[in-house]
């Protein structure tokens, strides 16, 4: 049986699924990295971290990705636990969801504070985020190269009210020691544009230059990270670097929408009809709310865009399934408990 505290180093919370541990013959491990049909899964034992190359069983009726965790037998992942968040966009190739990450605490929203951020941004990854089911922390990158810090803070305030705020630079090392604290012990991954300054971040965590040996080098001599992959941190906890995401297609629920607008939500209570749709209709609190500029427009298209989008994109969080995941889990840890 593998011992939870073996675990932590690789990220294990309790709120992951206990019984997972109850695997008898099965090494528990941690997906770091998927290339089509196989593998690189993190096993710990003691402080040693031991990485190997495994297949999947036919019978799995989930696809391993980056953060999973799942049981190894023989060189092959034989279950994967009940995900506890999971962060997904809509598949780029059709209609169906892409996970692109599972079992994350915290997501950084990386965004250089030079040039200006992009407010539609942030609300975009903040929303993903959220419906994940992890904490979204924002993290302004690049510090150094900015001459008025403080009219970037103050640009952000209506889309960070309510966020944890981080501001850093990898070249004179502020904010390093506070986000370090942060992501102690946890997973953690980071949502921004190419270039925001992500795998720099890693790195700087990290200490070493780790993060950089898998990444491609684009035309302009820049480090490109092309893969998700999973980094142990040597002080405990995991984190993922991703490729920075060009279109922020959203796979977004309504959960993760209200939290990212917590003022138009609010406002929305005291809207005449319980189902408007706050476009220039009679009654409606949101509008008059931009009217006399409690709130901005900006803001208020922000909120029917990302609506708009998520209308076009089928809602395909499906209960079932997972209902029916964790019951195959419960059926097969009996087994293995019957076999002893
Ligand atoms: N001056 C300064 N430059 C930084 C800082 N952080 C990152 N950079 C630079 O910004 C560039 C892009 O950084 P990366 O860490 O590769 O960005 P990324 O978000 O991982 O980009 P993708 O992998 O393409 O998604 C690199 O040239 C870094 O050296 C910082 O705090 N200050
Ligand atoms: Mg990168
Ligand atoms: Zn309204």
């Amino acid at each position: 049986m593998t011992e939870r505290t073996d675990l932590v180093m690789l990220g294990w919370t309790p709120d992951d699924e206990e019984s997972f541990l109850e695997q008898t013959e099965a090494q528990i491990a941690r997906v770091v990295i998927v290339h089509g049909g196989h593998a690189e899964v993190m096993s710990a034992s003691g402080t040693e971290n031991v990485t190997e190359t495994v297949l999947f069983s036919s019978t799995l009726d989930t696809t391993p990705v980056a953060g999973d965790w799942v049981a190894v037998l023989q060189g092959t992942i034989v279950e994967v636990a009940p995900r506890r968040t999971s962060m997904a966009r809509p598949d780029p190739g059709g209609n169906r969801t892409q996970v692109l990450a599972a079992n994350i605490d915290l997501i950084l929203v990386v965004v250089a504070a030079d040039p200006i951020p992009s407010l539609n941004a942030i609300e975009r990854m903040q929303v993903m985020a959220w419906d994940s089911g992890a904490t979204p922390v924002l993290v302004l990158t690049k510090a150094d190269q900015c001459s008025d810090l403080d009219e970037v803070l103050e640009h952000v305030a209506p889309v960070s009210s309510g966020l944890e705020t981080i501001v850093t630079s990898i070249t004179d090392g502020r904010g390093l020691s506070l986000l370090h604290d942060r992501v102690e012990n946890l997973t953690t991954t980071m949502l921004g544009a190419s270039g925001a300054g992500k795998t720099s971040l890693l790195n700087a965590l990290h200490g070493t230059d780790a993060a950089t040996a898998p990444v491609r080098r684009d035309g302009q001599g820049r480090h490109t990270t092309t893969t998700r992959r999973l980094f142990p941190m040597p002080w405990g906890g995991v984190m993922l670097d991703i490729p920075g995401i060009r279109s922020l297609a959203l796979q977004a629920g309504q959960e993760g929408i209200s939290d990212t607008f917590a003022d138009i939500s609010e406002l929305s209570y005291h809207c005449r009809f319980s189902d408007c749709l706050h476009e220039r209709t009679a009654g409606c609190a949101v509008a008059a709310a931009v009217a006399d500029g409690r709130l901005s427009a900006r803001r208020l298209d922000s909120w029917l865009a990302v609506q708009r989008e998520l209308s076009f994109q089928e809602r395909r969080r499906d209960p079932a399934a997972m209902a029916e995941q964790r019951k195959r889990w419960k059926q097969a840890t009996k087994m293995s408990r019957k076999s002893r």
